[in-house]
C-alpha cells in the first residue's frame, strides 16, 4: 500500500481512499463504489466538508423519529460497511431498537458476508438480510432482497449512500426514508421524506449524538422535532450553501 505521509494537506481523504480501494480488494466494496464516493467527494468539497447546520437539525430530526420509530432499521451497503462499520455499531447501540440490515445493489451471498462480518467485527450484535427471503414489490435490481424482520416490516428506514430507485420503492411501500447523500440533486435526496446532506459518518455520528441527547425526551416533544424538516427545505438550504459557498470563493483573488 502507498503510504501516505502525515503532512498531506488531505491526509485523511487519501487515507480514507486508500480503505477504500483495499476493500475493494478484498471484495467488500464494488468498483462502482469508489465512482460513488468520488460523487460524494465532490459534493462534501461544494458544501465545505463539514456539517452545515440545515444537515445539524435533519440529523436531530432523524434522530427524534428513530426514538419514535416501532420497527426502524438501518440499511448497509458495501461503501457503509467499509467507511463507517463502527459509527452503525455506535447508533445501534445509541437506539437499542433499530436493527441493522445487509442490503447489496451488486449482491452475491460473499459479499453479504462481508458486509455482515465487517458490521459484526465493529460491535453490531444482530445483522439482518445476510440470506433475505422477502422482496420489495416495484423493484427489479437485487436491493429489492429484504429480510422480513427487518426492512420489509420496518416504519422508518435510515438508507445511507442510497440508490433513487429503492428509496422511491420504500417510499411507495409506506416506510418513512431517512437518507444520507451528500448530493442534494440526488433522485435519493429528492424522494426520502428527510434527506441529511451530509457526509456518512458525520451524519451518523451526529444523529447518535442526538439519540443520545433526545432519548428520555417526552413522545410529543420528539414528535413535535421529528416534524421540524422538511425535505425540499433541507435541499434547498444545502444547494444555497454551495451556491453561496462559490460566490464567496469566486471573489477571492487567491
Ligand atoms: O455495495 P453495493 O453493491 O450496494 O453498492 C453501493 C453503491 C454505493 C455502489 C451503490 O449504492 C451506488 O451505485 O450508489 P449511487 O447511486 O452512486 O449513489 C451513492 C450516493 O451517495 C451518491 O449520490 C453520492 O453523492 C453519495 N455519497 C457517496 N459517498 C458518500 C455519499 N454520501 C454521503 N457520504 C459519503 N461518504
Amino acid at each position: 500500500m502507498t503510504v501516505i505521509p502525515r503532512s498531506h494537506p488531505r491526509y485523511r481523504s487519501l487515507l480514507v481512499r486508500a480503505g477504500l480501494a483495499e476493500e475493494m480488494q478484498r471484495g467488500l466494496v464494488v468498483p462502482e463504489g469508489l465512482m460513488a464516493h468520488g460523487r460524494g467527494e465532490a459534493f462534501d468539497y461544494l458544501l465545505g466538508e463539514r456539517t452545515t447546520p440545515s444537515a445539524a437539525r435533519a440529523a436531530q430530526a432523524a434522530a427524534a423519529r428513530l426514538l419514535l420509530a416501532e420497527r426502524p432499521v438501518l440499511s448497509v451497503n458495501g461503501n457503509v460497511a467499509a467507511l463507517a462499520s463502527r459509527e452503525v455499531a455506535a447508533l445501534a447501540r445509541a437506539i437499542p431498537h433499530l436493527r441493522v440490515e445487509v442490503n447489496l445493489f451488486h449482491r452475491t451471498p460473499r459479499r453479504a458476508e462481508l458486509v455482515a462480518h465487517a458490521l459484526r467485527a465493529a460491535g453490531v450484535k444482530e445483522v439482518l438480510g445476510v440470506r433475505p427471503t422477502a422482496r420489495l414489490r416495484g423493484l427489479a435490481s437485487d436491493r429489492s432482497w429484504v429480510d422480513p424482520l427487518g426492512i420489509l416490516r420496518a416504519d422508518v428506514v435510515l438508507v445511507p449512500l442510497e440508490d433513487g430507485d429503492r428509496a422511491q420503492a420504500l417510499v411507495l411501500a409506506g416506510k418513512f426514508v431517512i437518507a444520507i447523500d451528500l448530493n442534494p440533486l440526488s433522485r435519493t435526496a429528492v424522494v426520502a421524506q428527510l434527506p441529511i446532506i451530509d457526509e456518512l459518518s458525520r451524519a451518523l455520528s451526529h444523529v447518535r449524538r442526538e439519540a443520545v441527547r433526545l432519548r428520555r425526551k417526552a413522545p410529543r416533544t420528539l414528535r413535535a422535532i421529528a416534524s421540524s424538516a422538511d425535505g425540499p427545505a433541507l435541499r434547498g438550504e444545502a444547494l444555497s450553501t454551495i451556491r453561496e459557498r462559490l460566490l464567496k470563493l469566486s471573489r477571492m483573488r487567491t
